[in-house]
């Protein structure tokens, strides 16, 4: 078995002491960053499936959660460039009754890189909570909603119109998660969508760039 396939069958029995130490196993054997992440994010997908199949519970997909952020803590020096922050500030968060936050900490990540400073909200953010974090921090040129249940895509709605109506200007506001599409974006009024977190970032720029 090789290191990745090591590093995905761990995290997907949710190994969080094993995952770190695979991690770098796999980097000191060369492996790519990007590989590696990948690897993790397709495993986070067998572990989605199972759930869906009813072979695993939220107990252990909890768990594999858990062993993805260990995992992703090894790559994050590596994923973050020394970047100077000039492109202002980045709020971004969780919709209101979403927990989950492996997708959103990714996308926090490569916008940092990218060149923004990012205060992060955490999850389960309401529309007022994004409003008054737009009002007390400084220089915001981007708010980035993520969402991972369909069920809480009225919350994206509802944070992105809330956002919108309150007056407040400089900035973009930006959406994406798994059953998020360029069509609901466009649909609830957001400025941009970025179905990754790679092209998170190249779309971050752009916007406070336009
Ligand atoms: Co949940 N969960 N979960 N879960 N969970 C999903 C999302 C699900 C698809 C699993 C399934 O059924 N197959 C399903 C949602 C179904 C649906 O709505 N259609 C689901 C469910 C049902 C639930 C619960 C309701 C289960 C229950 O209690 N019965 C519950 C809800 C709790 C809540 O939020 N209120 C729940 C709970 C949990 C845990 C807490 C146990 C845990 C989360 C822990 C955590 O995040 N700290 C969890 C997990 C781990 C998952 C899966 C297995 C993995 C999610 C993940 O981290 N993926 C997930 C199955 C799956 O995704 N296939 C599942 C890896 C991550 C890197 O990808 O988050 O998609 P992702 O992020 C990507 C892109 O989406 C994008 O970039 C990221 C990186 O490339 N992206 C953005 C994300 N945000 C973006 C923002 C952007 C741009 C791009 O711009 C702003």
């Amino acid at each position: 078995m090789s290191k990745i396939e090591e590093v995905k069958a761990m995290l997907e029995a949710g190994k969080a002491k094993l995952v770190p130490g695979l991690v770098q196993e796999a980097l000191d054997e060369g492996a790519e960053v990007q590989t590696i992440l990948q690897a993790m994010i397709d495993s986070m997908g067998v572990v989605g499936d199972r759930f869906s199949a009813g072979e695993i519970y939220v107990p252990e997909m909890l768990m594999a959660a858990k062993a993805m952020s260990k995992g992703v803590d090894v790559l994050k020096p590596l994923l973050t460039g020394g970047t100077s922050s000039t492109l202002g500030t980045c709020l971004i968060g969780t919709v209101e009754g979403d927990l989950h936050d492996i997708g959103k900490n990714l996308v926090a990540m490569m916008i940092e890189s990218a060149g923004f400073d990012v205060v992060d909200l955490g999850v389960d953010v309401s529309a007022t909570k994004f409003i008054e974090a737009i009002k007390v921090n400084k220089n915001v040129t981007l708010v980035a909603c993520s969402g991972l249940l369909t069920t809480t895509m009225p919350a994206m709605k509802q944070s992105v119109q809330e956002i919108k109506a309150s007056g407040l200007t400089g900035f973009k506001v930006m959406v994406g998660g798994a059953p998020v599409t360029q069509e609901y974006a466009n649909e609830i009024g957001a400025d941009g969508f970025a179905p990754d977190a790679g092209s998170a970032a190249v779309k971050a720029k752009e916007l406070v760039k336009a």
